[in-house]
């Protein structure tokens, strides 16, 4: 595997409780590098469009709602095998179901409250990255 970069959100519960420190080290452990980061507040129409994929869940207004209740960390992560190696830190969606050791294992309140997101697949990283930075803001 080459070397990607990925994107993440520390999430509106984990800013809250202070934990951003934390989360950061856990992908440092994991050998990721920040190569971006950036401390922001959502507009509701910026949830939106971010979570659009999920406009038709039953979850989406919750999740926009939470997404723009406190402000957030979004941050470009690069690494060997970055984008399955963050899904690796962060664990399952829901927290009942992650793994030890793992980010929402230790951190998330809920299914809904689960401290971080993390890109799935090469083409919404590459989205999600020119979603929220610049070129010029990406330091390797
Ligand atoms: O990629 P990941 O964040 O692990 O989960 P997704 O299935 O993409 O869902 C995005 C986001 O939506 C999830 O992090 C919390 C929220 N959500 C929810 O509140 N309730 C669900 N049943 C599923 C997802
Ligand atoms: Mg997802």
């Amino acid at each position: 595997m080459a070397i990607q970069r990925t994107f993440s959100i520390i999430k509106p519960d984990a800013t809250k409780r202070n934990l951003t420190g934390q989360i950061v080290a856990k992908f440092e452990e994991a050998g990721l590098r920040i190569v971006a980061s950036k401390r922001i507040q959502l507009t509701l129409a910026q949830a939106q469009q971010f979570y659009g994929v999920h406009s038709e869940r039953p979850f989406f207004d919750e999740l926009c709602e939470f997404m723009i209740s406190e402000p957030i960390v979004v941050q470009v992560l690069e690494g060997e095998d970055a984008i399955a190696k963050n899904r690796e830190v962060m664990g399952a969606t829901n927290p009942a179901d992650a793994a030890d050791g793992t980010i929402r294992k230790e951190f998330a309140l809920s299914i809904g409250e689960n401290s971080v997101h993390g890109s799935d697949a090469p083409e919404t990283a590459a989205e999600e990255i020119a979603f929220f930075f610049s070129g010029l803001e990406l330091v390797g």
